[in-house]
């Protein structure tokens, strides 16, 4: 019996695949086209199982649509900029651009060994000027419409590393490196108008129904349009607040204003008054993004001044500086209505303040509120004048309406959604191509300028921005007027980069970003495969990008990913040693059925299956074990097991199964004789797998196709020999193909085959054999299934009658006695009533 030698095929394989150019995409194929993509991979250092299963499942789609004749486009290239590469630089000692090269080329090398079926004329990185060069060309167009803006911002700043940290490298209020307080800073920042497509975005959500919902969701949330009413108080000073609400039925609820501790008048009040000054202080000491606002502990200021109800000027409402009131969102200031907002709830119970009940949920009408929490759900208005009795809905139009007549307020919609700040203080990016003039102001670096290619001689020695204390590089003449000037030396977050890079692909080496019309060809992307950690700030940057391009003329595509599918994660054991250290599966061995550290011998915990992680220690490496299993039996595990959206668990059982499971595929060949006869069955089970394989790579559903093709190797190495057996070993080898490529070719060279079977046409279904003529019929005796049997497909109703009343089990059950009723659903089931 021969056994499948991955380790020669799969370098054979891989070999005539790259020198035939086998999967080169065609710009000009008459062919539907067809463009299948995953989210590229940032160059850290090594690829992981994550990076297997989700490359795997694009490359499964992939080479399943070239089968059914499609043009496909599947194109691989390298997030490459970014912190990690100046870390490695801080701490290794090795330049960004040679520790990312380095990380590539080892990267591509694992990536090539899993034999993907990739066009890789077109791999690009983002961190070499031919791409980023590009980039820099299109940002100045952006620019050019007014897409591009500089303002002054705030900033995480490190006082220790004196750099900017982006959020997530602030840690409990200090800088993740040196520990220091982070301080706020106010730095001049590039922007990108992306609240101007706030609309269409929001809107393009419903076009997209090959997302999943719960990403559609997510954006939509981050887009967060809110309708309601905007009005202004007035103010026992003399003043007056504008507040926004998206509650203007609950305005007879409202015990208090709130004010945000960066409001101009709340600065206003500090100026004079040191302990409203403490207070604001404190409040800039607690994070400011909305989830730590939501969690914090409700904190108010009361400034002494008074705000009049807008229905009733007798009525005043003390304003309060809040710290939960956000400086950025609606108008800065709120009113309170502690009874149905839970934030205001808490506060009110903090200071005293009135709770008052406006909507009653069913017979709750009183105004006295004694509920443990905000009641934030539907109702009718209650102790609330003119509108007792409306519903929610109705009481809010009412508001509009009479503040809208009486002048003191106006119906607005207000976006969550902020513009874009892509500005980084940071070496490892696109360099952002502005040049800074004294007279002129920001002037573009002219086009045929281009690239603004970064400086190779920097230094990580000191702490801050390498471009910025570089000698000669930001030193150059203003190209308007020629008087010497200073380049930007803030570069381009790395999401910029990523939100283009499949337009680059789908034109092919261009001097232009594009080719509008090629690019038209391939887009959208068909389908877009990647971690759902990226739902909601890559698909929507690469969303507005798309948009942009197509405002300013340079593209004709809406929406950039028609259909989106979001991959599990790949998870392991854990283990820990008897001390509490997180031990790697390469520290453990089981001796005597326990496991136990293999430096020592003490005894190891098992823990929680978890995401794979450096930090936990439970990554497995997928090189050695491609050496040790081939790349078929890896790629054929990741697809089995678990549906894709979810989590797959990593065994070494599970890939071992999949190492013997492609041994006894290949074993069918032993089987491949020439007999006359046929097998009905297998036939039948033959043709039903090749629709159901089809079907079930189309929708994503690898896991189920794997369970047909189990069934189908099952079923052939119970048959006798026979015609239908030989082709149905011929046929599976195409089948298979998809997902266990290097076996599949070395079979189809086997049988003597021309060509590839990379190339073959996917096998044909006879639809006449889709058809059962055998259907299973249930017999029950009162209702309770007693048996299951055959019988011929539209069998008449008198014929299954009579089968059922012989079965044995009902002749138990009717003891002799005949029965009541019988009644026969035909191809379905017969119940008889004794
Ligand atoms: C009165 C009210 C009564 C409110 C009630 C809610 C419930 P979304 O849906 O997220 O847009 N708000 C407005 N501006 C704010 C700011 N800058 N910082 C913190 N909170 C702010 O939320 C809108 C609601 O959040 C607004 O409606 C306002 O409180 C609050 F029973 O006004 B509401
Ligand atoms: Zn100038």
């Amino acid at each position: 019996v021969s056994r499948f030698n991955a380790l020669t095929a799969d370098a054979a394989w891989q070999k005539i695949w790259e020198e035939r150019q086998t999967f080169a995409a065609d710009d000009h194929s008459p062919k539907p086209k067809s463009y299948v993509l995953e989210m590229f991979p940032y160059p850290s250092g090594r690829i992981h199982m994550g990076h297997v299963r989700n490359y795997t499942m694009g490359d499964v789609l992939t080479r399943y649509r070239r089968m059914r004749g499609m043009n496909v486009l599947h194109p691989m290239g390298w997030d490459a900029f970014g912190m990690p590469a100046e870390n490695a630089a801080m701490e290794k000692k090795v330049h960004p651009g040679s520790w990312t090269r380095e990380n590539i080329a080892t990267m591509r090398a694992q990536l090539k060994r899993l034999g993907l079926a990739l066009d890789w004329s077109r791999e690009l990185a983002t961190c070499e000027p031919d791409y980023y060069g590009h980039e820099q060309a299109l940002f100045l167009d952006l620019f050019e419409h007014g897409l591009v803006y500089r303002k002054e911002s705030t900033v995480n700043w490190d006082p220790v590393d004196m750099t900017v940290l982006a959020n997530e490298q602030v840690i409990d209020g200090r800088g993740w490196r040196s520990g220091a307080l982070v301080e706020k800073k106010k730095l001049n920042q590039w922007f990108l108008k992306i609240t101007d497509f706030a609309d269409e975005l929001l809107d393009g959500l419903s076009t997209l129904d090959k997302w999943p919902d719960k990403v559609r969701l997510m954006q939509e949330n981050w887009i967060g349009k809110s309708e309601g009413l905007q009005f202004r108080f007035k103010l026992t000073n003399g003043g007056e607040v504008e507040v926004f609400t998206t509650r203007p039925d609950t305005i007879f609820g409202s015990s208090f204003v709130g004010i945000a501790a960066d409001h101009p008048i709340a600065r206003k009040i500090a100026e004079t008054n040191p302990d409203a000054a403490a207070f604001i202080a404190q409040c800039k000491l607690g994070g400011t993004t909305a989830a730590e606002l939501e969690t914090q502990e409700k904190l108010g200021f009361d400034t002494s001044i008074r705000a009049a109800h807008p229905f009733d000027p007798a009525w005043e409402l003390p304003v309060y500086i809040a710290n939960f009131v956000l400086m950025d969102y609606g108008t800065g200031a709120v009113f309170g209505v502690p009874a149905h907002d839970q934030r205001d709830f808490e506060f009110a119970r903090k200071y005293g303040l009135p709770i008052r009940r406006v909507v009653s949920d069913g017979d709750k009408i009183a105004p006295e509120f004694a509920e443990a929490e905000a009641y934030t759900g539907p109702g009718t208005l209650v102790n609330s004048h003119f509108l007792d009795g409306l519903d929610v809905a109705d009481a809010k139009r009412e508001v509009i309406q009479r503040a809208e007549a009486g002048g003191w307020g106006k119906g607005t919609t207000v976006w969550r959604l902020r513009d874009w700040g892509v500005s980084r203080q940071r070496y490892w990016g696109t360099p952002i191509p502005i040049v800074h003039c004294e007279v002129c102001g920001a002037v573009p670096v002219p086009k045929k300028q281009l690239p603004v290619v970064l400086p190779e001689d920097v230094s990580f020695d000191i702490p801050g921005n390498p471009l910025d204390r570089h000698p000669t590089w930001k030193h150059v003449d203003c190209p308007q007027c020629g008087k010497p000037a200073r380049r930007e030396t803030d570069t381009l977050d790395t999401f910029v980069d990523s939100s283009w890079y499949f337009i680059r692909f789908a034109s092919g080496p261009s001097d232009k970003p594009f080719d509008k019309a090629v690019a038209e060809q391939w887009l959208p992307v068909n389908q877009y495969i990647g971690g759902v950690e990226h739902a909601i700030l890559h698909l929507l940057y690469a969303r507005f990008w798309t948009r942009a391009l197509k405002r300013i003329g340079k593209l004709d595509v809406a929406e950039p990913f028609a259909g989106l599918f979001t991959q599990g994660m790949v998870t392991h054991e854990t283990y820990k040693s008897a001390d509490g250290r997180w031990l790697s599966p390469g520290e453990i061995v089981r001796r005597d059925d326990i496991l136990v550290e293999n430096d020592g011998g003490a005894p190891v915990t098992v823990g929680r299956i978890e995401k794979m992680s450096k930090s936990k220690k439970n990554t497995v490496d997928p090189e050695p074990i491609v050496d040790q299993y081939g790349a078929d039996a890896v790629r054929w595990f990741v697809l089995s097991d678990s549906p894709p959206e979810r989590d797959l668990e990593w065994t070494e059982n599970g890939i071992e199964g999949a190492w013997r499971f492609v041994q006894r595929l290949w074993r069918l060949f032993d089987q491949l004789d020439a007999w006359e006869s046929e097998d009905k069955p297998l036939d039948r089970l033959l043709h039903q797998t090749i629709a159901g394989v089809a079907v079930d790579i189309e929708g994503l559903q690898f896991n189920k196709a794997v369970a047909k093709l189990y069934s189908l190797v099952n079923a052939i190495e119970k048959a006798k020999p026979s015609a239908s057996r030989a082709s149905a070993i011929r046929t599976i080898i195409l089948l298979a193909a998809p997902m266990t490529p290097h076996l599949a070719e070395e079979a189809w060279a086997a049988m003597g085959q021309d060509g590839l079977i990379a190339d073959a046409p996917w096998p044909q279904v006879d639809p006449a054999l889709l058809v059962e003529d055998e259907v299973t019929i249930a017999i029950q005796v009162n209702g309770k299934l007693r048996d299951t049997v055959k019988a011929a497909k539209g069998a008449a109703k008198a014929d299954l009658e009579a089968m059922a009343l012989a079965n044995p089990n009902v002749q138990r059950m009717l003891g002799g006695a005949a029965p009541k009723k019988v009644i026969v659903v035909p191809d379905r089931l017969v119940n008889i009533v004794a």
